[in-house]
């Protein structure tokens, strides 16, 4: 009996210690599928083991998750996880090019994520824009031990799509062009957790029961508003970071945005209600208020309850979620500031026809070796930002220091800018000078049609985001700290933008990536085989010999102006007045001659 109890207590013990960290094993064969995910457009896509959606990965909070990945493309691809800090293990992070070379069609290669954090990621295809043709997945990383603030999870995926492969749409933004066509407008459907938006089951709700809304924006251009009239959203999390909770009737998501809210269900059974998802893309001037999609489905308190008729209200009369609004959970103030950088978004128009976009100095071009790779093999050099190219706009962050970037956008157009492995303050939001303002051509706006932008700074706690958006003529300031050594990528997240070059890439600590981690044998020799090479600069020569670097792109001079070179950075006085937008009006964006592209 006793000896029977021993055992009872031992598989007890060990039912205990299997709830404990685990190994996750996930295993994606990378491939072709074909259908019409929207319902409408059969069309090429690329999923994972033969079919679309690919299941959302869970995970807990300590566990390892081992990827594999096979790639039965006929391209290289690569697989990042989206908000992931891969602290300790950069070379990991997934982006092509910059923190590995592809994996070649027919080869396989294993990612390892330590869940260290906590909330709601996704994964998705970092290489040659694979994720808009549907490489891309909810990535959740629950807590070990679930939060008292809800009782059940809803997850909501959400994705624009596309009839058209993006490798075309791609090559259409970039081509040298006739500066008359722009590529004509396409405008995507919207699915809901892989599938047409109105193709949804109904969400059930019990009353009183508290439902935790994991909302992922995978959106490849678009943005997406969610709402349950007659709920309140109590936002509990942006981007994996908790926040305090905070009320609001909808949430407007950029792409590669995410939100947790919690949704009481009413004390009521008489009445089912609606939630609502909103694709919209009216921030394209010329195309404003022109192509909302609207997907319904239905919160059932009970099945066949009539739908309760509710007044409508505008958008404009609904509270949004706001970054500026939000309190970090753990209390982490201010950071000061060590160092700035400025950054403009700008358009090129090259002599070589090209309408090309750039942050920095020159619209982001891939290296012939990745960044990360170059940060590892250059030795004391890896600190000079010079190294890794010009086209790769490499910021380099010395070692621990505080970062502040002002990231100015003197267009009409909106961006959604994403940074990697890092999460970043969200401290201020303002109006660029309105003598850089430069209109996508056949907008119809004057100065006059500009809004007001208040200057507004977030409180003393902050929070923090992976993923923020920058409207219209106006700057946000965010701030970081260097402490997580590796290459990390800050691009737009509408891939076509991405695509035109919106992109830099911040090198942090190169001299402690040296002392704290070793780039794998196995990472360079995948390189070799496809002919890139793994060490050396840029080129992938030693020092400062860059033969073989490819010329940069040059802007038509139009009004005489070029884009300027932005400051170099330096100290600045921690908590001092803001800083004037001079720089950004320095960088005034060389006018494009057509208009641009929604897409
Ligand atoms: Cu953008």
């Amino acid at each position: 009996m006793a000896s029977r109890l021993l055992l009872l207590l031992a598989a007890l013990f060990a039912a205990v210690g299997c709830s404990q960290a685990e190994k996750v094993v996930v295993d994606w064969d990378i491939g072709y599928v074909w259908g019409a995910r929207d319902g409408y457009n059969y069309r090429r896509a690329i999923g994972v083991n033969g079919a679309l959606p690919i299941p959302p990965v869970y995970v807990t909070q300590g566990d390892t998750l081992i990827l594999n990945v096979h790639n039965s493309l006929d391209v290289a691809t690569s697989v990042h996880g989206h908000g992931i800090f891969y602290n300790g293990t950069s070379y990991l992070d997934g982006a092509g090019m910059v923190t590995q070379c592809g994996i070649p069609p027919g080869e396989s290669y294993t990612y390892v994520i330590e869940a260290h954090q906590v909330g709601t990621f996704w994964i998705h295809g970092h290489n040659h824009h694979q994720n808009s043709d549907g490489l891309r997945t909810p990535f959740i990383i629950r807590e070990r031990y679930q939060s008292p603030k809800y009782d059940e999870e809803v997850l909501f995926g959400l994705e624009d799509w596309y009839k058209e492969e993006s490798s075309i749409k791609m090559e259409q933004i970039t081509a040298p062009t006739n500066a008359t066509t722009p590529p004509p407008p396409t405008f995507p459907y919207g699915l809901i957790n892989g599938y047409n938006g109105n193709d949804t089951k109904p969400v059930n709700f019990v009353p009183g029961r508290r439902y935790r809304f994991r909302v992922v924006s995978m959106a490849t251009t678009e943005w997406f508003k969610f709402s349950i009239p007659g709920h309140k959203l109590e936002v509990i999390e942006a981007d994996g970071i908790d926040c305090a909770p905070y009320v609001v009737d909808g949430l407007d998501i950029a792409p590669g945005q995410r939100f947790s809210a919690v949704v009481t269900a009413l004390d009521q059974t008489e009445f089912n209600y609606i939630y609502n998802v909103t694709l919209y893309a009216d921030f394209v001037p010329r195309l404003r208020g022109m192509n909302p999609r609207y997907y319904q489905g239905l919160i059932q308190y009970r099945e066949g309850a009539p739908v309760k008729r509710l007044a409508v209200s505008s958008d404009a009369q609904l509270k949004w979620a706001n970054d500026l609004d939000m309190v970090a959970l753990d209390g982490m103030g201010t950071l000061p500031v060590d160092r700035e950088f400025r950054l403009a978004s700008q358009t090129m128009r090259t002599t070589d026809s090209r309408n090309l976009r750039m942050l920095h100095k020159y619209p982001y071009a891939t290296p012939q070796v990745p960044t990360l790779f170059t940060a590892f093999t250059m030795g004391k050099l890896a600190m000079d930002p010079r190294v890794y190219g010009p086209q790769t706009a490499a910021l380099v962050v010395p070692h621990l220091d505080a970062v502040q970037v002002r990231v100015g956008n003197p267009t009409d157009l909106v961006h959604s800018f994403h940074l990697h492995g890092n999460t970043f303050q969200v401290v201020e939001h303002g109006p660029v000078d309105p003598k850089t303002i430069v209109f996508s051509p056949g907008s119809n706006q004057t100065l006059a049609n500009v809004p007001f932008i208040p200057v507004r700074r977030a409180g003393p706690v902050p929070m923090r985001r992976d993923t923020l958006v920058v409207p219209p003529f106006s700057y946000v300031d965010f701030r970081f700290r260097g402490d997580n050594p590796g290459a990390w990528m800050f691009h737009c997240h509408m891939d076509t933008h991405f695509a035109a070059g919106l992109a830099v890439t911040f090198v942090v600590a190169p001299d402690a990536l040296q002392a704290t981690q070793r780039l794998p044998k196995e990472l360079q020799q995948m390189c070799l085989r496809q002919g890139i090479k793994a060490s050396g600069n840029v080129v992938g020569n030693q020092g400062y010999n860059f033969a073989g670097l490819p010329p940069a792109p040059v802007a038509v001079q139009t009004n005489g102006t070029q884009p300027a070179l932005p400051p170099a950075s330096g100290p600045h006085p921690a908590h001092g007045p803001a800083p004037s937008n001079t720089v950004a009006s320095a960088q005034r964006a060389a006018p494009t001659s057509r208009p641009q592209s929604p897409n």
